[in-house]
């Protein structure tokens, strides 16, 4: 990652010194996809690709914010933010700041300056790291507090309600509770955690497919309402079952049959999922790498086959990593329809892995992928 030193003199240049300085990292996920908006169970890690932000207060009614990714400055008064998105990148820091101060908390006049290597569009939840980002900084800045858990909320319902893309908490919870060296097994229903350490003999290698995927894209939304529809059939049966975290498979043998069957499919995946994520967490805390790697291999199939939200190029991915030496398990993560395979990979190996699958991948696709080996990485904090 670019120095953060290098974004707070950038900041201090344009805006004025003293800057304090945060850093939120992206995200990739274990197993356990689509499964945190049915209140059930995920296990990401975060990365050591990061959102950095610059912050400073000003002497005017402004709020200014500057992205040295997209070389470009959006200019606010403080004093009426847009109540509603504006289609810009801006948006993401902007929801913040609306919810923020909806929450009561102050935002006064600022300079924010962000800089980030979370690949964009690409399943690695860049946008969850700039809000974490912003949250962190506007906190860090006026010095009022808000503990990890509800930071992380809070950036969900600026990105569902002010940006308009009805994620679940995953990414935001992971960027702002993420530890290094462990991947987080998280219950999205009441937000508790363990944390799991991913041995350290073990890389996390994040193969880009070069697909671009969108949480607030068509797949995404449509998937999440055919969830929802499955569990509203077997609610009136059991209406205990309020999220498909509350179903079993004993309830789908039952009463499955009602269920539109693409929507049956959507729910078996999130139904099983819920109970592989469980299963890969103690696989993963007891060391036995081999049951997660079988884990995440099923995974990647109910994904493909049962949520049908992969692409070819991602089961290409993921069928080439087999062959490899050194993989212990591959899936594809994220949001689904493009991004990246994530591949747990003896570290033995992980050049030898990358620089293969970069091969094989681009004379089976014609597509030049990025391929990253990453480390599980501490969620947003200040930077000294
Ligand atoms: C995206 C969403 F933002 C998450 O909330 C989660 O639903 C994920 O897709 C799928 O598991 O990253």
């Amino acid at each position: 990652m670019k120095d953060p030193a290098a974004v707070r003199t950038l900041h201090e240049t344009k805006y004025g010194s003293g800057a304090k300085v945060f850093v939120a990292p992206g995200r990739v996920n274990l197993i356990g996809e689509h499964t945190d908006y049915a209140e059930g169970f995920v296990m990401p890690a975060a990365i050591d690709f990061a959102t950095v932000a610059a912050i400073t207060s000003r002497n005017d009614s402004k709020i200014v914010i500057y992205s040295e990714n997209f070389h470009e400055e959006r200019v606010f008064d403080a004093e009426s933010l847009p109540a509603t998105n504006t289609g810009h990148w801006s948006d993401y820091p902007l929801g913040v700041m609306v919810l923020l101060r909806s929450e009561g908390f102050t935002v006064p006049p600022l300079s924010i300056t962000f800089w980030g290597d979370v690949p964009v569009a690409s399943g690695l939840s860049s946008s969850a790291s700039v809000e974490v980002a912003t949250a962190s900084a506007i906190l860090g800045l006026t010095g009022e507090t808000l503990p990890g858990p509800k930071l992380a909320r809070l950036c969900q319902r600026s990105e569902n309600e002010f940006v308009g893309a009805n994620c679940g908490i995953m990414d935001q919870f992971i960027s702002a509770m993420g530890e290094k060296d462990h991947a987080l097994m998280l219950d999205c229903r009441d937000l508790s955690y363990l944390l799991a350490p991913i041995p350290h003999d073990i890389d996390l290698v994040i193969a880009n497919t070069m697909v671009k995927h969108s949480v607030a894209g068509e797949g995404y939304t449509s998937r999440r309402a055919q969830v929802e529809e499955a569990c509203r059939i077997l609610a009136t049966h059991r209406p205990e079952i309020k999220f498909l975290r509350d179903a079993t498979m004993a309830d789908m043998d039952a009463w499955g049959h009602e269920i539109p069957p693409v929507s049956f499919k959507r729910a078996r995946h999130v139904i099983t999922e819920n109970e592989r994520t469980v299963a890969a967490a103690n696989a993963l805390i007891s060391g036995d790498m081999k049951t997660l790697g079988r884990l995440m291999h099923e995974a990647h199939v109910s994904y493909s086959k049962d949520f049908e939200a992969s692409c070819p190029e991602a089961d290409i991915m993921v069928d080439l990593a087999q062959d490899l030496p050194g993989l212990m398990g591959a899936r594809l993560t994220g949001g689904g329809f493009g991004g990246c395979t994530i591949n747990l990979v003896d570290k033995a190996h992980s050049k030898a892995f990358a620089q293969a699958l970069k091969s094989h991948y681009k004379n089976a696709t014609g597509i030049d992928p990025e391929i990253h080996i990453c480390h599980a990485s501490r969620g947003a904090h200040p930077i000294d």
